[in-house]
């Protein structure tokens, strides 16, 4: 068994990363099949709760309303709204739900209580319920966790270096502090970042070290293409040899072999062959469904072939005994 390592050094980063493809997909399964079980993908669905008219400036993001993408404003969805989008996800095979609002932070009214609503519904429906609404503070962390929050996403993104290029409305620390929150509140935690945002090579061992350093590591790291939207800052970034996403996976794989990694935003712009060897790198979850929160992803049908394909089967859900629909 590989130990668990959270002192990985950006020169031993480094080395992995730059190591030869075939060897490093070698190294990379080798620990997937140590921890995980080959052949099974876990199927996530997304559904944004809140969208548009985010005060951040995150150079990525068309929901920032700072940025002119065509993105509409919708305010925070119903309850019913919500649990009608887990099921038709648990239908198409997902067992993650995932819930994002453009938040900067969480409010302190009503519109908190009914995602804490509709957290206790997802998780009614036999699934794992995850959120990603922006900065916490302690107590609304706790009361997610009392509502049976599975996971909480929030990306480092990218670099402590490179941050500043993407994001001025918030820190580096204030993203750790609430990943903090989340820990100490016994919710576990997604968090990743994105690649394809005009960094080198050394920006990802960063972030790769940063992730790596969490203790424990995140028991979920997405690793995120960057889809370019127009109007955003980043929407003529120049397009990244896929290569670098497999490495990049791979990598995490190597360093966090116990964390769920997950080929996230981005699906659209690989081909299968480019997705199959993210796959082959250790990844072991999809987005599903033909969106993400905002921007397209493969449709049903085109994931369903590729599964086929590959041989690979989705992780069926482990329903509770008297789990309600
Ligand atoms: N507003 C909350 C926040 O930023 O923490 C939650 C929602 S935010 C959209 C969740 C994550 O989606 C971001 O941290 C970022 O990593 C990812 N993301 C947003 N836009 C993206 C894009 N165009 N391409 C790839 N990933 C993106
Ligand atoms: C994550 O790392 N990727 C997902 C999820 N966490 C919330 C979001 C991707 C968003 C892509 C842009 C959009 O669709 O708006
Ligand atoms: Fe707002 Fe989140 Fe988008 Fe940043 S990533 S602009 S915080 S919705």
């Amino acid at each position: 068994m590989s130990a668990i390592r959270h002192d990985w050094s950006l020169p031993e980063i480094e080395s992995i990363y730059t190591t030869s493809l075939p060897d490093l997909i070698f190294r990379a399964q080798t620990v997937h099949r140590e921890h995980h079980r080959a052949g099974e993908v876990q199927g996530c669905m997304l559904l944004s709760i809140k969208t548009g008219g985010c005060p951040e400036d995150c150079a990525y993001c068309p929901q920032s309303a700072r940025y002119d993408t065509g993105v509409g404003r919708q305010e925070l969805l119903s309850v019913e709204q919500t649990l009608t989008a887990a099921r038709a996800a648990r239908e198409q095979g997902a067992t993650r739900f995932c819930m994002g609002a453009a938040w900067r932070d969480v409010p302190h009214d009503s519109r908190f209580a009914r995602v804490l609503e509709m957290v206790r519904g997802v998780r009614a429906l036999g699934m794992e319920a995850c959120c990603t609404l922006g900065m916490l503070t302690e107590s609304q962390a706790v009361d997610l966790a009392a509502a049976g929050l599975t996971a909480y996403n929030h990306n480092l993104d990218t670099s402590p270096e490179f941050y500043g290029e993407i994001i001025t409305t918030r820190t580096y620390q204030d993203r750790l502090d609430t990943l903090a929150r989340v820990r100490r509140a016994g919710i576990t935690v997604c968090c990743g970042g994105i690649i394809g945002m005009g960094e080198d090579r050394s920006v990802r061992y960063g972030l790769l070290r940063e992730l790596s350093s969490l203790d424990p590591h995140p028991e979920s790291v997405p690793v995120n293409l960057l889809v370019r939207v127009d109007g955003t800052p980043l929407g003529d970034a120049s397009a990244i040899d896929p290569l670098e996403m497999v490495r990049t996976i791979a990598t995490a794989r190597i360093l966090m072999p116990q964390s769920m990694v997950r080929l996230s935003a981005g699906r659209l712009s690989l081909s299968d062959e480019a997705q199959t060897l993210c796959l082959l790198a250790g990844a072991n979850s999809v987005f599903l469904g033909d969106r993400l929160l905002t921007t397209p992803n493969p449709e049903a049908d085109a994931d369903r072939r590729l599964f086929a394909k590959l041989g690979l089967r989705l992780r069926s859900a482990e329903i509770p005994a008297g789990a309600g629909d």
